[in-house]
């Protein structure tokens, strides 16, 4: 899958009709993943490689896009927070234009129980797993919240779509993070916050133009602050150094889209893009916003 080889233009439309494909079925299977949380509220009965116990939603959503993107031509691998291990789709690992998908099927499974905002969250990679952010060709995520919409990065351009209809419907187009930082989530809980991210989150806090905003499921709180700028962050904890969110899932994919709508991300010291991973399920601690606050993130945990 590394190598390239055949005609370079062939190649690159070969890819681009795997990942329209890619984009196509995480977009159709939306409504079909929040129709399926009704009565799949509950436990399921066994833990992700993570150590958290799944909910029936989780290993639903799950098991919905690995069969659908598994059977696409060009997908190589499928991986997810929810599986131990890389699924090889057969046949197209032979194309060495194939890529890998990575999925966090139902990100907020936690917000089950209250009925809080959840959300799909997806990169599409040039290189077999576990892999950098670098490798990512295209990111996004798909929000179950009042409406279902969709965040995608490709191309060097960020666009939201509702999903609403038979077709997705652009809303916007080549957006952008704000610059002047508003809303704030941090995660995890303060007495276990290192001293110095606590500094930084008083700082951040205390500063009168900020508001806090947390809802518990790291996608809706990234699309805020990409919606009103300034930072999500699911820190390094004292229990936990590489902190809670996995770097394959979730913090490439979302580094991805920030940082291809003009704002940062960060693990504490370098881009979450350039955090080289070891296993598939490797965590990491997840900064991003606006560069403002991640620029001043990074000169606190110097
Ligand atoms: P905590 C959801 O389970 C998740 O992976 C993220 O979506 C969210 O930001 C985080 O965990 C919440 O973790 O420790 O606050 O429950």
């Amino acid at each position: 899958m590394s190598e390239r080889d055949g005609d370079g233009a062939d190649a690159e439309r070969d890819r681009a009709a795997t990942v329209d494909a890619i984009v196509d079925v995480v977009a159709d299977s939306a409504e079909d993943i929040r129709s399926g949380l009704v009565g799949r509220r509950g436990k399921a009965g066994r833990e992700n490689p993570s150590g958290e116990v799944q909910a029936e939603a989780d290993v639903y959503a799950d098991d919905l896009l690995e069969e659908r993107l598994s059977a696409i031509d060009g997908v190589a691998e499928y991986a997810s927070e929810e599986r131990a291990d890389v699924i090889d789709c057969g046949g197209s690992a032979a194309d060495p234009d194939a890529v890998a998908v990575a999925v966090d099927p139902l990100d907020g499974s936690s917000n089950l129980e209250p009925n809080n905002t959840m959300g799909t969250v997806f990169a599409v990679y040039d290189e077999p797993l576990p892999a950098p952010g670098t490798s990512i060709v295209v990111s996004g995520w798909v929000l179950y919240g009042p409406i279902t919409t969709m965040a995608l990065a490709r191309d060097g351009t960020v666009t939201k779509y509702e999903l609403s209809g038979d077709e997705p419907t652009v809303v916007e187009e080549d957006v952008t993070i704000p610059d002047d930082p508003l809303v704030y989530g941090f995660g995890g809980r303060v007495p276990d916050w290192p001293d110095d991210f606590a500094d930084f989150a008083r700082a951040v806090e205390s500063d009168p133009s900020h508001k806090l905003r947390y809802g518990g499921a790291m996608i809706g709180d990234v699309n805020q602050v990409l919606t009103y700028g300034g930072i999500f962050a699911y820190p390094a904890l004292d229990g936990s150094p590489r902190g809670k969110l996995r770097l394959q899932f979730e913090g490439n994919p979302i580094g991805h889209l920030v940082e291809t709508a003009g704002g940062r991300s960060s693990d504490g010291s370098r881009s979450l893009l350039s955090v080289e991973p070891n296993e598939l399920h490797d965590r990491v601690p997840l900064h991003v916003g606006t560069a403002e606050l991640i620029d001043r993130l990074e000169a606190t945990l110097e």
